[in-house]
């Protein structure tokens, strides 16, 4: 759905272009993270960070799994805390839609900041904060959080169930935090690691428009050439995995028995620590604001607590 406000006219000009591109293209890759890390500056943004850091790198900083596999899964909180902090929000809430352009995706509105602080704590542990320094060589900030409700279905699969990676700068990582339990819902996510998702990249498959995304990895691994090894999660209640998604291709797995419910964080490089860029109120909301900012420095305006 196109909105009708200001951002109305860009998105319609973008989904008009991208009806014209080609399904297989191996330039794609390259012009996307171009787009993103040169043209609207996210790379000097990570540079800007990484100059600002106050604390020592982790010394295993390069062998961290997230840099060398692209993903990692960890367990963030107990089963309990997990259930008790779904339960706060979904309390006196009806489901609604997430994204302002899309139907598919509904979840909770996280309205509440003490309850966001709560789950951020909760997911911003120790451990995923090393591979986040170690990813990022900087601090870092939650620049959206989402929570979300996926039914089980015997619809063909929406594009977030499908292998694909997420558009973005090469500098960004997201946290997927499960709520509940697999024994629950019988879904999870699966994720390719850097090795196995590059060999699909040379094919020109990354990007390409949702509707030609595949579900199957025996066609991925065709289109490749190469045998595939896909890493599938069952997450117990509080399980997260810490991914770049925009490097690592990544599909959801269905649920089958039960709703499944993910915390969602995209984090990002920061001059300051994610406490105090969430105090400053630097991230956006899905609903309203556009994904991506066309120029990095807009982030800059955010943390100085302009943006709102
Ligand atoms: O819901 C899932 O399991 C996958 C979601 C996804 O593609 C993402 O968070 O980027
Ligand atoms: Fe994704």
């Amino acid at each position: 759905m196109i909105p009708l406000n200001r951002h109305g006219p860009g998105i319609l000009l973008r989904k008009l272009k991208r009806w014209f591109e080609p399904d297989l293209d191996p330039h794609r890759v390259g012009k996307v993270f171009d787009e993103f890390d040169r043209v609207r500056g996210f790379a000097a943004w990570q540079d800007h960070c990484r100059a600002r850091l106050q604390r020592p790198l982790p010394d295993d900083a390069a062998q961290a799994a997230v840099v060398t596999e692209g993903f990692t899964t960890l367990p963030v909180m107990s089963a309990a805390s997990a259930a008790e902090l779904l339960a706060a929000v979904s309390r006196d809430q009806e489901v609604e839609r997430l994204k302002r352009d899309s139907a598919k995706l509904e979840g909770y509105e996280l309205g509440n900041p003490a309850l966001v602080r709560r789950l951020l704590e909760a997911s911003l542990t120790d451990a995923v904060d090393r591979q986040c320094l170690s990813f990022f060589g900087s601090e870092y900030m939650v620049y959206w959080y989402a929570l979300s409700r996926t039914s089980p279905s015997n619809a063909p699969a929406s594009v977030s169930f499908r292998w694909h990676c997420d558009k973005g700068p090469h500098a960004h990582l997201k946290l997927l935090v499960y709520l509940n339990d697999y024994s629950e819902h019988g879904g999870g996510t699966s994720y390719l690691n850097l090795a196995g998702s590059a060999h699909v990249a040379r094919t020109g498959y990354m990007f390409a428009r949702g509707r030609r995304r595949t579900d199957s990895l025996a066609e991925l691994a065709r289109m490749a050439g190469s045998e595939l090894a896909a890493y599938d999660h069952h997450p117990q209640a509080g399980d997260a995995v810490l991914f770049q998604p925009a490097r690592v291709l990544h599909s959801g797995i269905t649920p089958r028995r039960g709703p499944r419910y993910v915390l969602a964080l995209c984090l990002l490089p920061s001059p300051l620590p994610w406490r105090e860029a969430l105090a400053r109120g630097a991230h956006i909301d899905l609903r309203t604001d556009p994904i991506w900012h066309d120029d990095a420095r807009e982030l800059e305006k955010r943390l100085a607590g302009a943006a709102r």
